[in-house]
């Protein structure tokens, strides 16, 4: 097996982190990006999030694969090349691996190094034919990975699992489906899981969960910009909140300042009043048809879907 990891250096990465911080918390609504919600210790609350109860998500799109399996593998057909975008510890794609017939190659992207190196042990012992060719690089930049896998012949297919696409807002959200067909040609292959639109009483019980696991994800936020930026958050003085907002069809997280307070970041001081909040995150779901036209105007042709029996969570495959 092949592994080609190429660096990029994360010094910038602090300078960046401190400029989205500043600038998005002197908007009228504070805001911060939720990309800075996933550090070391946010990526493991999120592993804990994924195993509650009340957040249906990850075992329901896990459910749908191992249901629907070899129909997936077969609309993919053989010697396929699985680009992974943001594929964090690799571990969605591993059934998908298996089913498929002769996979070609494997090409996992993802910011951090030590998630793609010790991922690949694992992939090694269990598909030793594979090819492994891991990119260090921010999928959401345009082009990030552009050529990634190019010396492969087999049909490429993009794997998006996991509802990460509802973290974009809608037209960020056109714009990377667009930036994915872009780097596909004829015949090449999207396959994406997308949460769906439902009851708000379903969807704000998974982000609001009874362990309190998603609070402390988000008030890691706040520590990880305490511990990052010379901040001085105190973490008891904001409350997590979220809700469903049926217009934008999306979850919301915000960070609720209990009392008017002033914090301090890297020098610079904020003032938030009592009830004011800090946008953290937002959550899209999709109805099937609406997610079909975005990925028809992208470009792709949707091909075929998968729904789990509760009609909680889809499986979109489309082609180019
Ligand atoms: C990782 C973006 C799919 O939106 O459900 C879970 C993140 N935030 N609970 C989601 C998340 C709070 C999650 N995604």
């Amino acid at each position: 097996m092949n592994m080609a990891v190429s660096p990029v250096s994360d010094k910038a990465d602090q300078g960046e982190f401190l400029r989205d911080v500043i600038a998005g918390l002197r908007q009228p609504q504070k805001t911060l990006p939720c990309k800075y919600l996933y550090d070391e210790a946010g990526s493991r609350i999120f592993e804990k999030i994924c195993e509650l109860e009340d957040y249906y998500l990850t075992r329901t799109e896990a459910q749908i694969f191992s249901d629907n399996l070899e129909e997936i593998a077969a609309s993919i057909g053989p010697g396929a090349v699985v680009i992974e975008p943001g594929a964090g510890n690799c571990e969605k794609v591993e059934p998908l691996l298996e089913a498929l017939e002769r996979p070609q190659a494997y090409i996992p992207i993802d910011i951090s190094p030590e998630i793609l190196l010790a991922a690949r042990g694992r992939i090694q012992a269990r598909l030793p034919q594979l090819e492994v060719e891991a990119h260090v690089a921010d999928f959401s930049q345009p082009g990030a990975w552009r050529g990634a896998g190019c010396k492969y012949t087999g049909r490429r297919v993009i794997f998006f699992p996991g509802s990460t696409i509802g973290n974009f807002d809608p037209g960020q959200a056109q714009q990377l489906l667009e930036d994915f067909a872009s780097q596909l040609g004829q015949g090449d292959g999207l396959l994406i899981g997308t949460d769906l639109v439902k009851d708000a009483v379903v969807l704000e019980r998974a982000y609001n969960d009874s362990e309190h696991i998603t609070a402390e994800f988000n008030k890691n936020l706040l520590v990880r910009i305490n511990n990052e930026l010379e901040g001085n958050f105190d973490p008891q003085m904001f409350a997590h909140r979220a809700f469903y907002h049926p217009l934008r069809q999306r979850v919301e997280m915000h960070l609720v300042s209990l009392k008017a307070q002033r914090v301090r970041i890297s020098g610079e001081e904020f003032g938030f009043s009592e009830g004011e909040t800090i946008h953290t995150e937002n959550s899209h779901k999709y109805s099937l048809q609406g997610f079909a036209s975005m990925l028809d105007s992208a470009g792709f042709k949707s091909r075929c879907n998968w729904v789990d029996g509760k009609e909680l969570y889809a499986l979109h495959y489309a082609e180019i």
